[in-house]
């Protein structure tokens, strides 16, 4: 049975996140990776605090486990969102596209345990000091917006700069992946394409469906140009973001064709002219399966891979 530190910190059976990914990680998804043993978390994105709130209620009547909320920085919310955050007393906050060292006090005053992605060993340092209980390393195989190095750099170097524990994310979405941050030194795994790919979470199936179709080459990295990449399916809209940074970069043309394309996909399931957001991992995942069982096979493969690493070792 796999259990490491970050279990017995967060209150968790199985030391498995999932993304607090913008649009798809809803209350209904959360709820039933906290139910399945995993933590759950909520993406409040670019959401007005009132969704944020509806979501944190929501999920409280879901579950009785341990639960989070992810703050995207970049937010026009970002302040309300952290007061409401604050106010319903959620278990755990993640952080996402920024430096949050300026809210971390109020959190801490809140009870809340506060793990920011960090895509860098210096923001790791930095985030240790300001009190965090943990970072999420995060590579750059991952769906969404995205750092430099590959989780297969980044953990190793972070894991080493850092007493904190430090949970791996990026390119994971099976048993295999899991052994493998481990061994890299992480406590545990943050996973969020695979976790699109459920019966529980809400986006539309296209969506599913796209991600499913993806072989190791489905995505593209749009946006270097603008400062915020994003990892997303090769689809018209990548190929048009791709033609604009080919053409002398134009802010204000770019900023326009992004505006509402996530929803676009996720809500909408237009999944050629939507930010169809997801890892490099995508190839990897054939089917659309219960939260529980995603967790399930992940545990137990993990045990047989630690398995055979074993009695390979011992030939
Ligand atoms: O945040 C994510 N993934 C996301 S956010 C998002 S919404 C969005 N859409 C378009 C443009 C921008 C955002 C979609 N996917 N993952 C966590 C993550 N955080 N990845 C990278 C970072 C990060 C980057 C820089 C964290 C901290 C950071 O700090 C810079 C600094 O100021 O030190």
């Amino acid at each position: 049975m796999i259990k490491t530190s970050l279990c017995d910190l967060l209150g968790i059976q199985y030391p498995i996140i999932q993304g607090g990914m913008a649009w798809v990680a809803t209350a209904e998804l959360a709820a039933a990776v906290s139910n399945a043993g995993g933590l759950g978390i909520i993406g409040a994105g670019n959401a007005p605090g009132d969704y944020v709130r509806n979501e944190i209620r929501k999920i409280k009547t879901m579950t009785d486990r341990p639960f989070g909320v992810n703050i995207m920085l970049l937010s026009p919310f970002v302040h309300e969102v952290i007061d409401i955050v604050c106010e319903e007393r959620v278990p755990v906050i993640t952080t996402g596209a920024g430096n949050p060292g300026k809210y971390i006090e109020k959190f801490k005053r809140s009870g809340t345990k506060v793990i920011p992605v960090v895509p860098s060993v210096a923001l790791a340092k930095k985030m240790e000091q300001e009190g965090v209980d943990a970072v999420i390393a995060e590579g750059m195989e991952s769906g969404g917006h995205i750092g430099e190095l590959t989780t297969m750099a980044l953990v190793p170097q972070i894991v080493d700069a850092v007493k904190l524990p430090v949970i791996a994310a990026g390119g994971i979405a099976d048993g295999r992946g899991l052994i493998a941050a481990l061994s890299l030194g992480a406590e545990g795994i943050q996973m969020g394409t695979v976790f699109v790919c459920s019966d529980e979470c809400t986006a539309h199936e296209n969506y599913k469906n796209a991600l499913v179709k993806a072989g190791d080459r489905g995505t593209i990295v749009t946006g270097r140009a603008t400062g915020h990449p994003v990892r997303m399916i090769k689809n018209k809209l990548a190929r048009q973001f791709q033609k604009l940074e080919e053409a002398i970069y134009n802010e204000d043309e770019y900023e326009k064709l992004g505006i509402g394309r996530l929803k676009l996909a996720v809500v909408d399931g237009d999944v050629n002219m939507g930010s169809v957001m997801a890892g490099q991992i995508a190839g990897i995942i054939n089917n659309v399966r219960p939260v529980k069982r995603i967790i399930e096979e992940i545990i137990d493969e993990a045990d047989n891979v630690l398995m055979a690493l074993y009695s390979k070792s011992r030939r």
